[in-house]
């Protein structure tokens, strides 16, 4: 067998893993976007082309999300079908839950990658974080965690490829060509084809791709890794909200959790009021969006929109909620924010009950920065 990724993934497949006293998993966020996917999946196969280990030692890559809801993610199905990895060889959110309710005196060690801080919804299921590589906030948890890694880079994957390059031996080395392009899809769609938010391990990283795949064309890689990722025609509004979509319980100042859902969204808002609906309208758009907001029992639900247009990138936000169930939390939020991100009223034809957007002018806040920024105003309220 050959030792690429698909097979390493097949090969994770067949163990029995309900065996084993303890195993140990790879996970990334729970917005499962492609950075998340490739970290989890790379962080897995780069141990084990390290420690040459045995499959039935390695670790296991989860994908936080229902298995279901991948197809949502074209860019991250385009950059599978590359390395001829298939959706039956990946291991879901709900593989996870089921092996740990079946398997509750088992020891899952996670290993978290592109978060720090296990998600509400996933925590019964693992037992220890014991090891971290993520570029967000830290959250200063799991301070035993080896290695542990917080730091700003465009792509998480930088980190996690640096790392493991520097251990790995030189004479296996040669063997990183399997899983490079799917570190470098990341690596590309998070700093816009190393223009945008690069970073020290961004900027080592890349020379390396380079040399381990010479005939790859980067423009046509990323061009074609954007136009999938942008590929979001004929989604319902619910599909569009799922697709990138992370969920936070922030204390406010009286130690209550306000659960605030941040939908990241890959269209501005014209195009997702006409296009996620048969009668093509602001009004509807909005319905299905309170919809959602009572599905998931929010407080309210933040879209961050934007049109990844690199010559004129713009950014713009909703906030959805219910004023009679919630008062004036979101105007106190929106106060506090709206100077950082500079936030400016998009129509006039808002419902202020429910629905407020505006442009946000500050294009360099992605939800990284933005929900911490809500997280500090939910504090003082
Ligand atoms: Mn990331």
């Amino acid at each position: 067998m050959s030792n690429s990724v698909a097979n390493f993934l097949k090969s994770l497949k067949k163990q029995p893993l309900q065996l084993r006293n303890q195993i140990r998993i790879s996970c990334g966020n729970e917005s499962a976007d492609l950075d998340s996917v490739a970290s989890a999946i790379s962080y897995a196969y780069l141990e084990h082309i390290w420690a040459n280990s045995n499959p039935s030692e390695a670790i296991i890559p989860i994908i936080n999300i229902p298995q279901s809801d991948l197809i949502l993610r074209k860019d991250i199905i385009l950059s599978l079908n590359r390395l001829n990895i298939s959706v039956e060889d990946l291991f879901f959110r709900e593989d996870l839950i089921s092996f740990k309710k079946t398997n509750s005196n088992c020891i899952v060690n996670a290993i978290l990658l592109d978060h720090n801080e296990i998600p509400k919804h996933t925590a019964p299921y693992i037992d220890n974080v014991v090891g971290i590589i993520d570029h967000h906030a830290d959250s200063k948890l799991y301070l035993n965690a080896n290695p542990r890694i917080i730091k700003v880079t465009g792509s998480c994957t930088s980190l996690i490829f640096k790392y493991w390059y520097e251990k790995i031996q030189p004479s296996t080395r040669p063997l990183l060509k399997n899983v490079a392009p799917l570190c470098l899809s990341a690596a590309v769609q998070d700093t816009a084809n190393f223009k945008r938010k690069i970073e020290e391990a961004d900027l080592e990283v890349a020379p390396i791709y380079r040399d381990l795949l010479p005939e790859l064309q980067f423009d046509l890689f990323y061009n074609d890794l954007n136009e999938a990722k942008v590929d979001i025609k004929g989604l319902s509004t619910i599909d569009i909200l799922r697709k990138d979509y992370k969920e936070f319980a922030f204390p406010d100042g009286k130690g209550d959790d306000l659960i605030v859902g941040i939908a990241s969204v890959v269209k501005n808002l014209d195009w997702l009021y006409v296009n996620t609906n048969e009668s093509q309208s602001k009004e509807l758009f909005i319905k299905d969006c309170q919809q959602y907001l009572i599905d998931k029992k929010l407080t309210f639900l933040m879209i961050m929109a934007n049109n990844r247009d690199p010559k004129k990138f713009e950014r713009q936000i909703a906030f959805i909620f219910d004023k009679k169930m919630v008062g004036n939390i979101v105007d106190k939020v929106i106060r506090d924010v709206a100077e950082y991100l500079d936030l400016k009223p998009f129509d006039d034809s808002n419902t202020k009950d429910s629905y407020i957007s505006f442009h946000q002018l500050n294009v360099k806040a992605s939800r990284k920065q933005v929900a911490p920024a809500i997280k500090q105003a939910i504090s003082k309220i």
